[in-house]
């Protein structure tokens, strides 16, 4: 008997509902992702009840000599994927790893130039509401009302205008490639520190399949729980000049503890990585949205931009129907057993709550095993839900499906026979 089911049942019930909601569903949330028996293992180990404040080989506590092995080993295994001068591996998510970038190379009241929210960016990137929008001056291009890509000529024109000190790029909701190179370029010309936020793209760039920003940004940032498919947290990269500053800005600057577990988690997440087996999960990851998206236009959706080159895209839901929102798609497909995020499309005229779009990924389906015929499968019932007006017949009859359907596709650690 597990000991959480000993000692506290009305918990225990909490986790196995969730387990089995995720058992029973599929998982097209673009950022999230099913970790394999061993990363699993990791977080749950009592390297929980370590105090490991500072850093491997100068720490503030005893009884470090093992934490100093497992964060050497988490930071190797990184250098080694993506091919970065030096990382730190504490953040304890993606925000604190971009903050860490803030709190290292800004100053206060410092101009920063990022993707707008409602074209794709994060929250983090300069957001109002955020601590990036409140201490910097915070300024966003904007995507290309045709193409709905990134208009480098106009990213150019705005740095021009704004000089900021950190341009950042990376997001959310974009589905196309990004050109560091070029970003690159405008940073040096108007004086400008370059970031890349890689967190849902990390995997393909560690796998060589998109573009790395490693040689062309100063700084490089993710999460490691999306396509990395590592526990949920965050690192951040630079090159070898910014190390110090960096180290100081993660550790005292922003946080204090490291999480020992979760880093040893992040190691186990890298191991896997450098297996060649990532690379195929990760080359499925992209043939699996291809084969998404063109059967999502088959059924009358539009994607922005119209299409992808990731593992993600945005459904713009008023091609289909204009009264159509986010909202009632996303709450519809989560009764029929399909779990989505309502994600604003460029341009929205829908407020975030509400939203025109719905934004769908393949990282969590391609781990369970799913590939080119099942996403017809899977686009058939979105279709399905989605047109369904919140019919509670068709939901179900949907639901029905979608549950016997993921039987043959149990998530990692349930089909783990050590566990
Ligand atoms: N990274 C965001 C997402 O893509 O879901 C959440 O902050």
């Amino acid at each position: 008997m597990n000991p959480i089911e000993q000692s506290d049942p009305i918990l225990w019930q909490a986790i196995q509902q969730e387990q089995n909601r995720q058992d029973s569903t599929l998982e097209l949330i673009a950022s999230e992702n099913h970790v394999s028996p061993a990363v699993l293992a990791a977080a749950a180990t009592p390297l929980t009840n370590k105090y490991a404040e500072g850093y491997p080989g100068k720490r503030y506590y005893g009884g470090c000599e093992f934490m100093d092995v497992i964060e050497n080993l988490a930071r190797d295994r990184a250098k080694a994927l993506f091919g970065c001068d030096h990382v730190n591996v504490q953040p304890h998510s993606g925000s604190q790893a971009n903050q860490a970038v803030f709190l290292a190379a800004l100053n206060p009241g410092d101009t920063i130039l990022g993707l707008h929210l409602d074209h794709g960016g994060h929250l983090t990137h300069g957001k109002s509401v955020n601590i990036s929008g409140k201490w910097f001056k915070s300024v966003h291009y904007t995507l290309d009302p045709k193409t709905e890509r990134i208009d480098m000529a106009n990213v150019q024109r705005i740095a021009r205008e704004c000089k900021p000190k950190l341009i950042i790029t990376g997001a959310s909701a974009y589905p196309r490639l990004w050109d560091f190179a070029a970003f690159a370029e405008i940073a040096h010309e108007v004086g400008a520190v370059q970031m890349a936020d890689i967190a849902h793209f990390a995997g393909l760039v560690a796998t060589g399949l998109h573009p790395s920003p490693v040689p062309h940004s100063e700084f490089v940032t993710t999460t490691t729980h999306k396509t990395l498919r590592g526990p949920r947290s965050g690192m951040t990269m630079c090159k070898a000049d910014w190390a110090k500053k960096l180290d100081s800005a993660v550790f005292p600057g922003l946080q204090g503890g490291p999480l020992m577990h979760i880093i040893a988690a992040k190691a186990a997440a890298f191991g896997e990585a450098q297996q060649p087996a990532f690379k195929v999960y990760c080359q499925q990851i992209l043939k699996n949205a291809k084969v998404l998206a063109e059967a999502l236009m088959g059924h009358g959706y539009r994607l922005v931009s119209g299409g992808t080159d990731n593992h993600l895209m945005l459904v713009d839901l008023r091609a289909k129907s204009p009264d159509l929102t986010g909202a009632a798609v996303e709450l519809w497909l989560q009764n029929a057993g399909i779990i989505v995020n309502k994600n604003m499309v460029p341009f929205d005229t829908r407020k975030a709550i509400e939203t025109s779009g719905i934004r769908v990924g393949t990282p969590a389906l391609t781990t369970r095993g799913l590939k080119e015929p099942e996403m017809k499968k899977v686009a058939n019932w979105f279709d399905r839900a989605a047109s369904s007006g919140g019919d509670a017949q068709v939901l179900a009859k949907v639901r029905a499906e979608v549950t016997e359907f993921t039987r043959s596709y149990p998530l990692p650690h349930l089909t783990c026979t050590a566990c």
